[in-house]
């Protein structure tokens, strides 16, 4: 009998009859700490303890514990093969899955069309030179209306009817589902010296009666320029730019004055109508009008490079905002706004 118990016979009939009784995978691995685990496993501890053993039997003892670890080791790897063959063959009984069919693919998703419209367009403008940053959705009135010229009775407010957040602040309403993406020109401005040169992605609100070119969540691009000597030719040709790489080089753009507190002048350019061109029908999309309105732009007012704590006598700027819905509706040729957010797969997979 060597030091610490029993002898090396009785050890492997132990091991051995524990092995028989470890019924599962747990059991399993209980056995292996008890027995050959390196930190206090039974027979570790007996092989550590060699050095107590009177010299003359050292050898010969260390020879018989090795081979029985080794015994043990082979006996417990066997009982693992053997749990292993036995669950795959339980799995081939008539209820178990049949492994050899090929696999069924998961459906994969896909970007939505006005997302993809919106990359393509970050994207061109990113090729230019713009860079790119978030604004929030909820906005202060402050930025929405008044940082952008719009301030309180101003006839400018009813051109976009405006969902506001209920909550009162001071008593007064002063949050809403910001209206368009112009409050990021300030934010912009208030965050880098000139020359800026960046585009703010993001959807917008209005309380708006729907129809084929209005919904009432809408998807802008604002992009902004400001440096010294920028002018309106540049604003042309950037938006001229980003037309033909997104409508190619056949479609008709046209610009044409228009009226947005913020900029002076103010235009507005459309592309000539997918349905009708403009053959004087009573087309429903375009109004008849033969043009669909993509944009709003201009060259920055000077009260607002004031504002921005630039000199407006050395930098000028341009702004444009784009309706992604319309740029879309004109890329594919699709007669109606709202197919959008129907959430209509039929529709949706087409992209
Ligand atoms: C604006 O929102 C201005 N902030 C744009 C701007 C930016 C002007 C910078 C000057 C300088 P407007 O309301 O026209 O302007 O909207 C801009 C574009 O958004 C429109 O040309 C149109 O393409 C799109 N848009 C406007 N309202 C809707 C709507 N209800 N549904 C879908 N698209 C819309």
């Amino acid at each position: 009998m060597d030091a610490g118990g029993a002898g090396i016979d009785e050890l492997r009939a132990q091991a051995l009859a524990a092995l028989a009784e470890a019924d599962g995978a747990e059991a399993r691995a209980d056995w292996r700490a008890h027995w050959l685990g390196r930190g206090d496993g039974r027979l570790t501890l007996r092989l550590r303890a060699l050095g107590d053993a009177p010299r003359e039997e050292r050898a010969a003892l260390g020879k018989e514990l090795n081979e029985l670890k080794a015994l043990l080791e082979r006996e417990f790897g066997a009982r693992e093969e053997d749990a292993r063959t036995r669950a795959v063959a339980a799995l081939s009984g008539e209820a178990a899955p049949d492994v050899t069919l090929p696999g069924r693919p998961w459906p994969a998703g896909r970007l939505h069309p006005v997302t993809q419209t919106l990359n393509d367009c970050v994207a061109v403008f990113a090729e230019m030179g713009f860079r790119t940053f978030e604004g929030p959705e909820v906005e202060w009135a402050a930025y929405n209306f008044d940082a952008v010229r719009i301030p309180e009775d101003h006839p400018a407010r009813d051109m976009w009817d405006t969902i506001w957040i209920d909550t009162l602040i001071k008593g007064e309403r002063r949050m809403l589902l910001r209206t368009h993406t112009s409050p990021n020109q300030i934010r912009a401005m208030e965050r880098s010296e000139p020359p800026v040169r960046v585009i703010v992605p993001g959807k917008c609100y209005r309380q708006e009666a729907t129809d084929a070119t209005h919904e009432w969540m809408l998807t802008q691009l604002e992009g902004l320029a400001v440096d010294e000597g920028v002018r309106m030719s540049d604003l042309k040709g950037t938006l001229y730019a980003f037309a033909r790489r997104l409508f190619g080089e056949d479609r008709e753009i046209i610009f044409h004055h228009s009226y947005f507190p913020f900029v002076e002048p103010g235009v507005e350019m459309a592309i000539d109508c997918f349905l009708c061109r403009a053959d004087g029908s009573a087309c429903r999309t375009c109004h008849g009008t033969g043009w669909i309105e993509v944009l709003g732009a201009g060259m920055v007012h000077p009260e607002i490079i004031e504002n921005a704590g630039y000199d407006s006598a050395r930098h000028t700027g341009f702004a444009f905002g784009v309706g992604i819905e319309r740029v879309a509706m004109l890329r594919w040729g699709i007669e109606d706004i709202r197919h959008f957010y129907q959430n209509d797969l039929r529709f949706l997979r087409q992209f």
